[in-house]
C-alpha cells in the first residue's frame, strides 16, 4: 500500500492524493458508501462503479459476523467475492456498534465487550484480537482497530479512561495484526483511532499516542455523536495539526456535505456516513443545487430531472414528479433511485473537491458551495 500526495491548498488544510491498495487507487478526498451488511442497501455492485464512481466501499464487522457469519465470508473467499465488489473495501471494528447498543445489556470491560446480537438476542463477545481475526477473515484492505466510541456529552473522567483503554486496545491490536497474516494473497493494512471526545487535551494525547504507532493511515472517532458542528470542527482542526502529513487520514462516520467540504479542508482524506443512503430512503435527495423532500407536495407535478447536473447519466432521467410517487408508495425502487443519486452527489462533490485542490481555488469554491447543497429546495 502507498499514499501519495500531489496538491496541497495554499489557503486551508486541504489535500489531494491517491492510496493504492493491492484492489485498485482511491483518489482522496474520498467518500466511501457505506455497505454495512456487505451490501450498500438498495445499490447494484454495477451502480457503484457507473454512475456512482466509487472507489472504496466500507463493511461491517459486527454486522457480518452475526450474518452470514465467518464461515461463509470465508468460504467463499472474502468479502470481494462473495459480494463480488473488486475494489478496495475497509471495514469498521464494531466499536461503534458496540457504542450503538448501549442500553442493550452491553458491558465494556477492559478484556473486551459483552453484547447482544440485535438478530436473535445471543451473547457474543468482541476483543481486539478477535476483532483482528474477524477483519483478517473478512478480507478488508482497510481494517480498523477496536475502540471504544464515547457518547455525547460525557465527562472528562470517562473520555479519558476510555481513551486509555482504547490506546491499549490498540496495542493489542497491534499486536495481533503483526502476529497474522492476510487470508487471500493481497496486502491489508491497521488503521488506529483517535478518540478523547470533546477535549482539546485528550484529543492531543490520543492524536500525539495514534501517530507514534507509525500506521499506514489514521483514523478520527467518537465525533458526529452529538455534539455541536464547532466543536466537531475544533476537534478535527487539533487532531489533523498532529496526526503525520504523508499518512491519509479518515474522520469516521461524517457527515452533511457542508461537514464533508469543512472536514476537507481541515486536512481529512476519507468520510464515510449513511447519510446519502439512509435519508434517500426518507425521500431526502442531494442534488448539485441543493437539497429536496421529495415527498413534499411541491414536486407533485414537477417532471423535471431531479438534477440537470445528471441529466446526462441513466439515473439522471428520472423526474421529480415520479420519484416523489415512488417513494410515497414505498416501491423499493423509490428508495433504490434516491439512494443512487444521493452517492453519485457524494462522490461527485469529493470529486470537485479534488479538481479544485489541484487547481489551488480549493476555498473560495468550498464557500461558495456549502450554501449551495445545503440550501433546501
Ligand atoms: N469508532 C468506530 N467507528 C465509528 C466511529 C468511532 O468513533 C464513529 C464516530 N462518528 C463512526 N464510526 N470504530
Amino acid at each position: 500500500m502507498k499514499f501519495s500526495i500531489s496538491h496541497t491548498d495554499p489557503s486551508s488544510k486541504a489535500r489531494a492524493g491517491e492510496i493504492t491498495t493491492d484492489h485498485g487507487t482511491i483518489q482522496t478526498p474520498i467518500f466511501m458508501p457505506v455497505g454495512t451488511a456487505g451490501t450498500v442497501k438498495g445499490v447494484h455492485i454495477s451502480e457503484l462503479t457507473d454512475p456512482i464512481k466509487a472507489q472504496i466501499i466500507l463493511g461491517n464487522t459486527y454486522h457480518l459476523y452475526l450474518r452470514p457469519g465467518l464461515e461463509v465470508i470465508e468460504k467463499a473467499g472474502g468479502l470481494h467475492k462473495f459480494n463480488g465488489w473488486q475494489g478496495p473495501i475497509l471495514t469498521d471494528s464494531g466499536g461503534y456498534q458496540v457504542y450503538s447498543l448501549a442500553g442493550t445489556g452491553r458491558k465494556i470491560q477492559e478484556e473486551g465487550v459483552k453484547f447482544k446480537s440485535h438478530i436473535d438476542g445471543s451473547i457474543h463477545y468482541f476483543t481486539p484480537e478477535g476483532v483482528m481475526d474477524i477483519q483478517r477473515t473478512i478480507g478488508a484492505d482497510i481494517m480498523m482497530a477496536f475502540d471504544e466510541c464515547t457518547p455525547y456529552p460525557c465527562t472528562y473522567e470517562y473520555a479519558r479512561k476510555s481513551m486509555d483503554m482504547t490506546h491499549r486496545w490498540l496495542d493489542r491490536c497491534i499486536k495481533r495484526f503483526d502476529e497474522t497474516d492476510p487470508k487471500y494473497g493481497y496486502n491489508q493494512t491497521l488503521f488506529p483511532i483517535v478518540q478523547g471526545s470533546v477535549y482539546s487535551d485528550l484529543r492531543k494525547v490520543s492524536a500525539e499516542y495514534i501517530a507514534s504507532k507509525g500506521a499506514f493511515g489514521n483514523a478520527i472517532g467518537g465525533l458526529s455523536v452529538g455534539e455541536p458542528v464547532e466543536d466537531m470542527y475544533a476537534m478535527a482542526d487539533e487532531v489533523t495539526d498532529i496526526l503525520p502529513k504523508d499518512k491519509p487520514r479518515y474522520l469516521m462516520g461524517v457527515g452533511t456535505p457542508a461537514n464533508i467540504l469543512e472536514g476537507i479542508a481541515l486536512g481529512i482524506d476519507m468520510f464515510d456516513c449513511v447519510m446519502p443512503t439512509r435519508n434517500a430512503r426518507n425521500g431526502m435527495i442531494f442534488t448539485t443545487q441543493g437539497i429536496i423532500n421529495i415527498k413534499n407536495k411541491k414536486w407533485e407535478s414537477d417532471f423535471s430531472v431531479i438534477d440537470p447536473h445528471f441529466v446526462n447519466e441513466v439515473h439522471g432521467q428520472y423526474t421529480k414528479s415520479y420519484l416523489r410517487h415512488l417513494v410515497r408508495c414505498e416501491e423499493m425502487l423509490g428508495a433504490m433511485i434516491a439512494s443512487v443519486c444521493n452517492l453519485r452527489f457524494y462522490l461527485w462533490m469529493v470529486g470537485e473537491a479534488r479538481k479544485e485542490i489541484q487547481a489551488g481555488t480549493f476555498t473560495a469554491w468550498k464557500n461558495r458551495m456549502i450554501p449551495q447543497f445545503m440550501h433546501r429546495l
